[in-house]
Order: structure tokens, then sequence, then C-alpha cells
């Protein structure tokens, strides 16, 4: 038997053939029918560069359907899909280069120049660009192309795809998930959330992620529903798109925006069959102000890079705000004491650990960290904490890891803090999240400075610019003279969340 998900995905392409697979605004359609042919000529581009079965494709592109059809030729020919986020500038980008070494990055056009000097420097062999209105290298290559119409014989662990996560302690991890990880996911959640050939999901999330990659391009394909690929959440732009529209998948400042508008109604959420929630936690005010508003009740489910989907609100039946229903079918949870690791009793809080198909297969070239975190017994340690109601809904309750999530995007705090220690000016600092109207946390910096220096916020900032992505810059720097430490000489930051808890209210 072929593991290779492209193998069921292409079942189901021929099947739906003309049917829409991804729309934009802008008039691009693609056909399924077209996304295979499509896909078979960029598999063949991508051979004709020297990529090969098991060999990293690192791709930083904008939003369009050509990057959803090079990641369905990388499945194709075994090749890895190694999606880079568009804000992510050359400093990080060199680091992912050098740990992945892909045997091809694609990059914006825009960015060649400083693409070719880090590809160079870091020992990758080819550099192509793909531009959103179907242009650039790639595809002037996959135009010229001879087709490839196979597809390569996998097994259950070859991998699908290698998604960074940054680490707590400073380096990024690679998460590597193979095609089996994917395809159960897909599965699981097509049917769990009984999508239908029928369905056409608004697309505003970013194409580098779980969410809007896995989640809503791999269920999609599942089933051989349609999708509207919009460049990014606008809120405008949705309200036009829900009468035509049956799903939204969004990170919960899509629904805090949606539910401070006046033009969400029940009228226009009325072709809409389901709305999900997830990446971050979505308060229980907005679960209810959205129902009250439109009647829909959001579906949330938890998940996370490492596992995708792990736990959801039932699609039939109660969805409670402030849970994340529960596990997903295949999926096993257990709660655990995090010092001894042995599970606690039914209604403690404790850490969630998981297991099931959808678990990835450990940390790209770190073999110590996966034995960290992905235990013997194949459950893995999520860091989250939760405690499991009797009637066995899940709630997250707190993060046992040093994690700010801001606008559903992942910000370690370490690797702010290194970078603003690396200032003469300052002492030390702690990088914090604070509670945030629209990003759910905010991003902000606790600053110590040297003695005599006089350092401020836009110093602190200038520093930051071009060496972080943008989201990931504090919102606000604060100056204290020392920062709050236990007794065993580590910094507090309950205590400072506690203390600036109303920055951004
Ligand atoms: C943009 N900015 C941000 C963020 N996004 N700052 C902090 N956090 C953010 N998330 C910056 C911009 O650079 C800009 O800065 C300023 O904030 C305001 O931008 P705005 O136009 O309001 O932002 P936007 O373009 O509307 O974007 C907000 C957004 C977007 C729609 C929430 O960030 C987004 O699409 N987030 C989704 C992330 C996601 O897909 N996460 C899934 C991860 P300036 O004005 O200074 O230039 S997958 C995952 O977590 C797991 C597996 C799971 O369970 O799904
Ligand atoms: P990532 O590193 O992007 O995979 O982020 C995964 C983390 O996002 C999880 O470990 C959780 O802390 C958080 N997360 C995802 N979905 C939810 C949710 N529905 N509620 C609370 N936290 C969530």
């Amino acid at each position: 038997m072929n593991h290779n998900l492209f193998a069921t995905f292409a079942k189901r392409m021929r099947e739906r053939d003309d049917a829409d697979f991804i729309t934009t605004r802008e008039g691009q359609r693609y056909s399924y029918a077209d996304a295979l042919a499509a896909s078979a000529r960029l598999a063949g581009a991508l051979t004709g560069i020297g990529v090969q079965q098991g060999d990293r494709v690192a791709v930083q592109v904008d939003k369009s359907p050509e990057a959803i059809l090079l990641y369905l030729a990388c499945l194709r020919i075994g090749a890895v899909y190694l999606p880079l986020n568009t804000g992510y500038t050359g400093e990080e980008i060199r680091y992912f280069l050098s740990d992945a070494e892909p045997a091809l990055f694609v990059c914006r056009a825009a960015v060649l120049d400083e693409a070719q000097r880090i590809a160079t420097e870091t020992g990758c062999p080819a550099v192509e660009t793909l531009g959103t209105a179907a242009d650039g290298s790639l595809m002037e290559k996959a135009a010229a192309a001879t087709p490839r119409e196979d597809i390569v014989p996998l097994g259950e662990r070859d991998l699908a795809a290698i998604l960074y996560t940054s680490g707590t302690t400073g380096r990024s991890k690679g998460a590597m998930l193979t095609h089996r990880n994917l395809g159960s996911n897909a599965e699981t959640l097509s049917q769990a959330w009984h999508f239908t050939p029928e369905d056409r999901l608004i697309h505003a999330l970013p194409i580098f992620h779980t969410h809007g990659l896995f989640v809503a391009c791999n269920v999609t394909l599942m089933t051989g529903s349609s999708m509207l690929f919009l460049p990014k959440f606008d809120a405008d732009v949705i309200f036009e798109e829900m009468p035509r529209g049956s799903v939204l998948m969004g990170v919960p400042t899509f629904y805090t925006r949606l539910v401070a508008d006046d033009r969400l109604t029940p009228e226009v959420t009325a072709n809409m069959r389901l709305f999900v929630s997830g990446s971050a936690p979505l308060t229980a005010e907005t679960h209810q102000a959205f129902e009250e508003k439109t009647g829909h009740a959001i579906l949330e489910r938890y998940g996370m890079t490492e596992t995708n989907m792990n736990t959801s609100n039932p699609y039939d039946g109660a969805r409670r705000a402030g849970t994340v229903g529960r596990p997903l079918p295949g999926v096993e949870i257990r709660i655990t004491d995090r010092e001894t690791g042995e599970e606690v009793p039914q209604g403690e809080i404790g850490m969630l650990q998981v297991r099931g198909p959808n678990v990835f297969i450990g940390y790209w070239r770190m073999p110590e960290k996966t034995r960290e975190e992905l235990l013997e017994d194949g459950f893995f340690i999520t860091g989250d904490l939760a405690i499991v109601d009797d009637q066995g809904y899940v709630h997250i309750v707190g993060r046992d890891k040093d994690l700010v999530i801001s606008g559903g995007y992942n910000v370690y705090p370490k690797e702010v803090e290194q970078l603003i220690d690396e200032l003469e000016e300052v002492y030390e600092s702690a990088v914090v999240g604070l509670p945030h109207p629209d990003f759910g946390e905010g991003v902000t910096a606790v600053v110590v400075r040297q003695a005599g220096s006089r350092i401020n916020e836009a110093g602190v900032l200038a520093h930051l610019n071009g060496r972080l992505a943008k989201y990931k810059q504090p919102k606000k720097v604060f100056f204290v003279n020392t920062l709050p430490r236990n007794t065993m000489g580590k910094v507090q930051k309950n205590e400072l969340r506690k203390q600036l808890q109303d920055t951004y209210r």
C-alpha cells in the first residue's frame, strides 16, 4: 500500500474533476483537474531542479493557490515541504536553511538577492521565485517541465513536512510530520466537522502554519470541497463573502474583530454552517457574544504543530465556551503530574499529554529534545496545563511553557530577551504576554538598564527591527530598576503580568 498522502488526495481530486478547488477574488480558479495537472508540472520542475525524495523544499512566499500546488507537488514526489512565515527576517531564514539543509529555497522575487546570498552561505544549492499571480521562475520551469504524473510510493513514517516551532530555550525545532500524521488528522477532521463536497471554506489564514495549511487545505482536499483564498483577514471582505461561503476557520482575533462589528448579524451568516476557532484560547465572552449576534456557536478545537488537532468540540452536541471539547477519534489524552509524570485523578489540573496517529515522529536532528518531549510509550508532552471535566471536555487552563500567543502566532520570550540583552545599555530583560483586546496577548518587554544608560523604548525596538519578525516585537517596553525574583533567583513573570495587566486594556 502506498502511504503517500497525495495518493489519497489524487483519488478524490479525480472524482471531483472540474469542481472548484481554489478560487480567488481576483479571478484565479483551479478546478481539481487543473490542480492535478499543475501539481504534476511542478513535480516535473522540482525533479528538473534536482529535488529528490526525502529532500526538503523550504518555501517563504506570499499566499497564493500556486503555493498549495507546490505543497502538493512535494507530496507527490516524496519531498518534504518546509513552509516559512513571510514575516521572518533574513537572519531568521539563515537559521532555518542551515538547520534543514533544503535542496531548494523558494522565495518572493523581491528578496531574491538576499535569498541567494543566504542560500550560498548555508549551502542550499537552488533558489527559485514564486509570486502571487502564477508568476516567478518556478512557474516558468513548471511550464517547460515534463509533467510527473506518478505518485512516489512511501511508507507510513515518511516525512511530508517539517514545520519549525520556536524552542523555549532558544533554537527553533523542526517538527517532523509524516504522511500518516497529516492524512489521519485530515480524515478525522473532515468527518468530525461534517465536511461535504458542497462546502466552500473562506480561507483567510496564512498558509505557513498548521491551521491554514493542514487543517484548512488537507480537510478540503480530503473532502473534495472548495476554498476561497483571501490574502489575509479583512473584515470587510469576510462580510462580503459569508453569504457565498459555508465554513470559516480562524484564530480568536478573527472572532473578536467580527463580534465588534455591527455588520455581524444572523442574516449575513445565514449561509454559513460552521465557524471554527483555534491556535489560541477563545474567551467565553467572545463565544457568547458571537452566538448572541448570529445564532452560531463557534466550534473551538485544540492542536499543536507537533500533533495537528487533538480535541474538538462536537459538531452535534454542546459546543461549550471556554473548553476545547473532547479528544478526536483515535487520539488519547492523559493529564499528568508535572513533576512525576503520573496520571492525576479526573478533575485535577495537570500536564496534558497526547498520543495518536496525529502525533509527530520527532524534532529534526534533535534526538535529545525529542526524547524529552516524546515519551517511549508514544505520549507527547504538550506543555499545556489542562483539566478534564466530568463530561470529558478538556479545558486548557494555562501553559507550563514560557510562550506568548499573539493573534495566533507563537512568540517565545527567550528569543526576544536574548536579542534585547545583546544591547550594551541593557542589564537584563524579561518578556511577557499581557492581556490584549485584539491579539489576545500582547508581547511586552520589561527592561533593566545598565547603570548610567538612558536607552529608551525606541532604542530597544530599533535593535529588534530587521532581526526579528514584526509580530514578535514588543508592543510596549517598560523600564524598571530590578526584575522581581523568587528565592531561587528565577524571574517571577507572574508578578510582572499581574503588575502590568492593564497595559492594553
Ligand atoms: C500582525 N501584527 C501582529 C500580528 N499580526 N502583531 C502581533 N501579533 C500578531 N498576530 C502586527 C502587524 O505587523 C502590524 O504592525 C500591526 O500588528 C497591526 O496589524 P494588523 O493589520 O492589525 O494585523 P493583521 O494583518 O490584520 O493580522 C492580524 C491577524 C494575523 C489577522 C490576527 O496575525 C493572523 O492572520 N494571524 C493568524 C496566525 C495563525 O494562522 N496562526 C496559526 C498557527 P505595524 O502596524 O507596526 O506594521 S498554527 C497553531 O497555532 C496551532 C497548530 C493550532 O492549533 O492551530
Ligand atoms: P503551535 O506552536 O503553533 O503549534 O501552538 C500550539 C499551542 O497553541 C498549544 O500548545 C496551545 O498552547 C495553543 N492552542 C492551540 N489551540 C488552542 C485553543 N483552542 N485553546 C488554547 N490554546 C490553544
